[in-house]
């Protein structure tokens, strides 16, 4: 498609790009990381949303080296702001199922690691739940062996799709991220009983919890009336380049 074509052409000409958006622990505001995310401007100056392009990138097959170059700038992002002094836990990254299922993924990863000189503690990968259900065999045998070598797991866009409880009781993981629809409800309609069971099962299993999309003051605080871990959201900071976190982290 015509699209598809400009994507390759935008990933050659470097129209790619990626924002960090701040991840912080709700008592206490410390900055804990940051969340990579890709975006594509076009010649005309439009928006591309990854929801759009990154479904073509799997259909062509730029998503391999789309998701190595992700990977990749994270990581040196990230060890550059280790090496400016700032005490950050991690940068997480999102992966999308058809890059999980790559052979070649685990190499890619160790590589972008090895590379970058980043302890594999500091890089998160998002998968979202539809990865995990997938219940593929070899999709646990790439999720142990990136627990093996200290890579931490986020699921993504959590209560969106239907894991298994008893299987995700299973898995490796390290976090869940309430999906921001379920942030947006605190002061709709249906309030902040998601987000709280979410909450409650997440602390039942062991696991981290963070919030995506906190928008709000009154967010903030429900989430952390709820004993919510982390959070991430326009409220605290929008998705920014890695030029303007110096500055941000400043005034933070
Ligand atoms: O930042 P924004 O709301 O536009 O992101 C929309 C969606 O695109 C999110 O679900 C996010 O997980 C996904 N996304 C953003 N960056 C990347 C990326 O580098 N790789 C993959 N696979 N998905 C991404
Ligand atoms: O699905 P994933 O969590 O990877 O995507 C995060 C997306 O949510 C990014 O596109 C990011 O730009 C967007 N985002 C981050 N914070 C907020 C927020 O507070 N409100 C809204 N509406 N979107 C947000
Ligand atoms: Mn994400
Ligand atoms: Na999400």
């Amino acid at each position: 498609s015509l699209l598809m074509q400009h994507l390759h052409k935008a990933f050659d000409a470097e129209r790619l790009y990626l924002m960090y958006q701040p991840q912080i622990e709700l008592s206490t505001r410390k900055v804990v990381g940051f969340e990579a995310l890709l975006r594509w401007r076009t010649d005309e100056g439009k928006m591309i949303s990854p929801t759009e392009f990154i479904p073509l990138a799997e259909h062509s097959g730029l998503i391999i080296s789309l998701g190595a170059w992700v990977l990749r700038t994270s990581c040196f992002t990230m060890r550059q702001l280790l090496d400016d002094g700032y005490q950050l836990d991690r940068m997480g990254v999102n992966v999308s199922a058809i890059q999980f299922r790559q052979a070649d993924f685990m190499q890619l990863v160790s590589n972008a690691l090895r590379d970058s000189g980043l302890e594999p503690h500091y890089l998160e990968l998002e998968i979202t739940e539809s990865v995990t259900m997938n219940g593929a065999a070899d999709f646990e045998e790439t999720l142990d062996k990136l627990k093996s070598i200290g890579v931490q797991i986020a699921i993504d866009d959590f209560g969106t799709g239907f894991s298994s409880l008893s299987y995700l009781d299973k898995l490796p993981v390290d976090r869940l991220k309430i999906d921001r629809a379920f942030v947006n409800q605190i002061d709709h309609q249906g309030g902040p009983r998601i987000a709280e069971l979410i909450t409650q099962l997440g602390k039942k299993l062991g696991l981290k919890v963070i919030a995506e999309g906190i928008e709000t003051q009154a967010h903030y605080e429900a989430l952390q009336a709820m004993h919510c871990d982390e959070g991430q959201g326009f409220l605290i900071a929008r998705p920014m380049l890695e030029s303007a976190i110096a500055s941000w982290m400043t005034e933070w």
